[in-house]
């Protein structure tokens, strides 16, 4: 059985989850809206489609733990950009994010000694490295080219290869 804490801590992963595929959602939503972005629209797209699977996957684990998964309202995501570069930022942002929030249910989970879900962890921790990786390589990419709007197109055709390549 899971301990209060821990059901309360896992339910609190399973609202970041789905806040992040909100927030992805809301950016591939107004990357489809600007001409010739098809590259990170996708790149988005599946983001969302990746970070709902996370939150289904803690789902799964809480009620087969016995423990009871629930459904959070969110809060609406922003839905405006300026520029491409400023949804990497926030990108790796939240990653990092979810890294530190990942890190602190390891902990907890060692210090409950409940090593069942450190155990179902370590897959989060392999996850979150590949993320932060992939939105590391985007931003410092992103930033090599500024403001040169070919060198902004040229990245939108190399992303849709960057999933596979971290
Ligand atoms: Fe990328 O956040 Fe899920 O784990």
């Amino acid at each position: 059985l899971l301990s209060e804490r821990m059901l309360n801590a896992l339910n609190e992963q399973v609202k970041i989850e789905a806040e992040s595929s909100q927030v992805y959602l809301a950016v591939a939503s107004w990357l489809e809206t600007q001409p010739g972005l098809e590259g990170y629209t996708e790149f988005f797209y599946k983001q969302s489609d990746e970070e709902r699977h996370h939150m289904l996957k803690f789902m799964h684990y809480i009620n087969d733990r016995d423990g009871h998964a629930i459904i959070p309202a969110l809060a609406m995501p922003q839905n405006n950009y300026q520029q491409v570069i400023d949804v990497f930022r926030d990108f790796l942002k939240n990653e990092l994010e979810v890294s530190q929030s990942i890190n602190n249910l390891v902990e907890l989970a060692l210090n409950e000694k409940d090593y069942l879900t450190f155990k179902f962890l370590q897959w989060y921790l392999d996850e979150q490295l590949e993320e932060e990786k992939m939105a590391k390589t985007m931003l410092e990419k992103l930033e090599l080219v500024g403001s040169d709007r070919g060198g902004v197109y040229q990245l939108d055709k190399d992303i849709v290869g960057l999933r596979k390549k971290v």
